[in-house]
């Protein structure tokens, strides 16, 4: 994970979302240029590029605001969305009823359908912060994300700890879900009795996907 945007890699558009105060602004900003920034309450939004290996997309990072005015413009970003990441405090037990009723609003939505998910579970740097598996029970994550790809990824914005390990974690969903969707269409074409050429996936995509 890089502190450069590529101008040359090809991009993947990932929307992070969360609610006000779980920490995305910072954990970006920390990811980008490793620096523990003073935030404000995002109004509108912040985006980065970052990096990746160079057999997969850069990633541009859409950082939008979650207080609760701001999250009626969540859906503006829905429709160029590859990957979701959801970022929550998993200190903050009392704000956990409302986080998973947020995201689950979010999964409804038809242009998000099959798009990859990782929640981030961040301040684990905090005592009592829940557990991945504690979290993803509160959120009723295997529920409502059906077949949808995803996973949880504890972290903390304020040591940096998981931060890389959840976005190298979103290009990997996002890689096995093109490839997935890939074999979908061949199979497809093949059961209505077409020929289907194997070319090079980088000929197909051009992302650099492992052959
Ligand atoms: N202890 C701890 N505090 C954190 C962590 N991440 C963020 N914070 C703090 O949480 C507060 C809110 O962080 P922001 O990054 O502004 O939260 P946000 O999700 O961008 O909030 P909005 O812009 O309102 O949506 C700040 O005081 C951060 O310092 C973390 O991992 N651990
Ligand atoms: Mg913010």
């Amino acid at each position: 994970m890089g502190v450069h945007g590529s101008k040359t890699q090809k991009q993947a558009q990932v929307l992070m979302l969360g609610l006000d105060g779980a920490g995305k602004t910072t954990l970006l900003y920390k990811l980008k240029y490793n620096e523990s920034v003073v935030t404000v309450p995002t109004v509108g939004f912040n985006v980065e590029m970052l990096e990746t290996q160079q057999s997969g997309p850069g990633l541009t990072v859409w950082d939008v605001g979650g207080q609760r005015k701001m999250r009626p413009h969540w859906r503006h970003h829905y429709a160029d969305t590859a990957g979701l990441v959801f970022v929550v405090d998993s200190w903050d037990l009392r704000r956990l009823d409302e986080a998973r009723k947020e995201l689950h609003q979010v999964l409804r939505y038809q242009s998000l359908r099959g798009v990859p998910l990782v929640v981030l579970a961040n301040k684990q740097d905090l005592p009592g912060a829940l557990s991945p598996a504690e979290l993803s029970l509160r959120l009723d994550l295997s529920r409502v994300c059906g077949d949808r790809s995803w996973y949880v990824q504890p972290c903390s914005a304020t040591t940096g700890f998981g931060l890389e390990e959840g976005f190298r974690r979103i290009v990997y969903l996002l890689k096995s879900s093109l490839k997935q969707s890939q074999e979908d269409i061949k199979n497809k074409l093949r059961s209505k009795g077409h020929t289907v050429m194997e070319m090079k996936p980088d000929v197909v995509y051009n992302l650099g996907l492992p052959g």
